[in-house]
């Protein structure tokens, strides 16, 4: 896949001047974000260790004397083809807008900064971004930090990168409708340059743990069509706040593994078996951020195999491309790195961290072997760790 990784900073800049007939005040922008590990831990107020990335959403912006909101995604078409434009009043109910879905990640932003009494002013906004749509690398995200970075600074209201995070996650909980945990919204608001994080859910704590700098971070698409993505994410946190509950504990976090281990008789196979993935991963999450800290990719590459298996077999959210796609990288790769589907599951993307001198071997492997097994064209992307919009 060939995306611009450019700074669409001044192209978005110039698109505003030509629909609005005035320069922007500011240009904002946040990124998108890859997990190294930790995957559906962060719903259970477990650990991530994701790493925000160099593809981005840029946001041109200026206040408006009215209170009206209109934007435009230059992204995405509307009417006739023309970018895609939607406009909307603050103070009027906001609703879902399904001619424009793109935008109900804004309009969640809006309404939940002003259920939070954020002092909001109108504003002319044109948006554009070079993070994948669709997969996995958290483009809807990437929107809702950059509106809330826009629209708090546009009205001069002070908001640190952990409550932003918490209004991007409450507009996509209570507006858009996924029950997505927060993960990808305090990422895109904290990541620091060449760095993943190691976030703590429940306290929101972050420590930064540096990628070693001979290292490539690869992301693979597998272009595999995800279904019903929302609906079996939203059972599979169902499921694990079912065993929670069994335990009486507010969340996954608070189950040891022998705890569960003593309640298996008790419990639906099922959710035993998802409970166990994320307790499990929980702790491989720790060991990774370790891991990575010491230089030690050996063991990194461990953890991110038993992550992946732990997806297939216990939380079964891997499909037979995806797992294909690994066992491609992994035979490159051996023990020197790691690979695991990242995301939310049912198709999107592998990560891969590598030697740098091995990713040019990595891509020929990929662009060879991956056709024959799925039928499908994989994209390969390159990333750098890169800063958050509240960073
Ligand atoms: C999606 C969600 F948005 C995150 O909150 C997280 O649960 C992830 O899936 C799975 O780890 O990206």
């Amino acid at each position: 896949m060939k995306v611009d990784t450019g700074n669409l900073g001044p192209a978005v800049g110039n698109a505003f001047e030509q629909h609005f007939e005035r320069p922007p005040q500011s240009v904002f922008s946040a990124p998108g974000r890859v997990n190294l590990i930790g995957e559906h831990t962060d719903y259970n107020d477990g650990f991530v260790l994701p790493a925000a990335i160099d593809y981005r959403i840029w946001m041109a912006a200026a206040p408006r004397e009215d209170r009206r909101i209109n934007a435009i995604a230059l992204n995405q078409s509307g009417a006739g083809g023309e970018p895609s434009r939607v406009s909307f009043r603050l103070d009027a109910t906001i609703e879902t807008d399904a001619a424009a879905p793109w935008s109900n990640y804004l309009r969640g932003v809006v309404r939940e900064l002003l259920n939070r009494d954020y002092p909001l002013c109108g504003a002319d906004l044109v948006i554009a971004g070079n993070v994948p749509q669709g997969a996995g690398l958290s483009s809807s995200a990437a929107l809702e930090t950059v509106s809330v970075s826009a629209l708090t600074r546009l009205a001069g209201a002070a908001i640190d990168g952990v409550q932003a995070a918490r209004v991007g996650q409450a507009a996509e909980n209570d507006f858009v409708g996924c029950n997505c945990g927060i993960m990808d919204q305090l990422i895109s608001c904290l990541g620091e340059a060449g760095c993943a994080l190691l976030l703590d859910c429940r306290s929101l704590q972050t420590r930064a743990v540096p990628l070693p700098a001979d290292m490539s971070l690869l992301v693979v698409n597998s272009n595999v069509k995800r279904g019903l993505v929302d609906s079996a994410y939203n059972v599979r946190r169902a499921q694990c706040e079912q065993v929670a509950s069994h335990f009486q504990v507010a969340a996954l976090r608070d189950v040891s593994l022998n705890q569960l281990a003593r309640a298996q008789n008790q419990l639906d196979p099922v959710a035993y078996r998802r409970a166990h993935h994320v307790i499990t991963e929980n702790q491989r999450t720790l060991d990774a951020a370790e891991a990575l800290s010491g230089g030690d990719l050996e063991a990194m590459g461990r953890l991110m195999e038993a992550s992946h298996a732990s997806m297939r077999d216990d939380f079964e959210i891997t499909v037979p491309a995806i797992d294909a796609l690994v066992d491609i990288i992994k035979a490159v790769v051996g023990t020197r790195g790691g690979v695991r589907m990242t995301g939310g599951g049912f198709g999107g993307c592998v990560v891969a961290l590598v030697p740098a001198a091995l990713q040019a071997l990595v891509v020929e492997q990929v662009q060879q072997h991956y056709p024959q097994v799925s039928g499908l064209e994989p994209s390969i992307v390159v990333c750098r760790a890169s800063r958050g919009a509240f960073a």
